[in-house]
């Protein structure tokens, strides 16, 4: 082995050699190419089904709490209900989500390898509640290429267009710019969004600048999603991630953990100051 060889190999890995072999490794690179070109790209069988249906039944519990009324899945016929919401709090199952390996190699292509996670939310759609419309996710003054803000919506029923599939207008990344006009912003009147029909268990991972929305649910019952947002550490969470951490939940799961929840993030400091000690050599940096 070279010098240079035997030098690569003792230290450690830098950001772009570590979230590219990520991509390697999982063999996403058709997918790094999709966020490029149309900026979203979905992984089929992302989780296993029984995770599908653990965290779809402690979503429908908080979603029933919250709105007042037992949900069901297949006969909700009653209207608009409540977001479930906080979820990395509510079931451990969520913590295995927030480590996704397939979605954490995309998010770390787009967020860089410092990024943190922001919320895990559910959006709920049923018959009679409110469509939404077409917009973009990162909420910085303006849009960004690279982005600031990123995605993962997890299908936890199957989703198609009349049942509340997600929609998207590809290459929408591409322009920096959110829809604007009534025509722009509806899902059924802008020409160029299309639906994502896919299988319970997929993902679609979408960044910060795409439009996108869902289709209105027209049957009775449930749409479900597990929505995970990650953003790069210098950008506000939407959740209080990483004021809800619990020794816990960092001892039961890898040290990469605490870097995700934004536990080692140096900003957000009081009379006490700064603690960089925390800050691990190549993970403290906004790469
Ligand atoms: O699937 C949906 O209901 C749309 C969700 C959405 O806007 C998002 O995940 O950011
Ligand atoms: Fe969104």
């Amino acid at each position: 082995m070279s010098e240079a060889a035997v030098l690569a190999e003792a230290r450690e890995p830098t950001s772009r050699e570590y979230v590219f072999g990520e991509i390697r490794r999982l063999g996403l690179e058709q997918n790094v190419f999709e966020l490029e070109e149309q900026g979203y790209t979905v992984v089929p069988d992302a989780i296993p089904m029984d995770m599908v249906e653990h965290m779809r039944e402690v979503i429908i519990a908080q979603v029933s709490e919250k709105t007042g009324k037992q949900l069901d899945l297949h006969a909700w016929d009653g209207g608009n209900v409540r977001e479930g919401c906080y979820l990395l709090y509510e079931d451990p199952i969520f913590e295995k989500l927030a480590q996704n390996a397939y979605t954490v190699a995309l998010m770390r292509y787009l967020l860089g390898r410092s990024m943190v996670l922001s919320t895990i939310y559910s959006h709920v759609r049923t018959k009679g509640g409110p469509v939404p419309q077409l917009h973009t996710d990162q909420w910085t003054l303006q849009l960004s290429n690279p982005v600031s803000v990123a995605v993962a919506n997890y299908a936890l029923v199957d989703y198609k267009r009349d049942l509340g599939a997600f929609a998207v207008v590809p290459g929408s990344n591409q322009w920096l710019r959110r829809p604007v006009s009534e025509e722009e912003r509806s899902v059924e009147t802008n020409p160029d969004c299309i639906p994502l029909e896919m299988k319970a268990g997929s993902v679609v991972v979408c960044a910060g600048s795409t439009w996108h929305a869902a289709y209105e649910r027209k049957a009775p019952g449930l749409r479900v999603n597990a929505a995970v947002a990650y953003c790069r550490p210098y950008i506000r969470t939407q959740e209080l991630i990483r004021e809800g951490v619990t020794q816990e939940m960092l001892d039961r799961n890898p040290p990469e953990f605490a870097d995700l929840l934004g536990v080692n993030n140096f900003l957000g400091f009081g009379r006490e100051g700064p603690d960089f000690g925390k800050r691990k050599p190549l993970l403290g940096r906004f790469d």
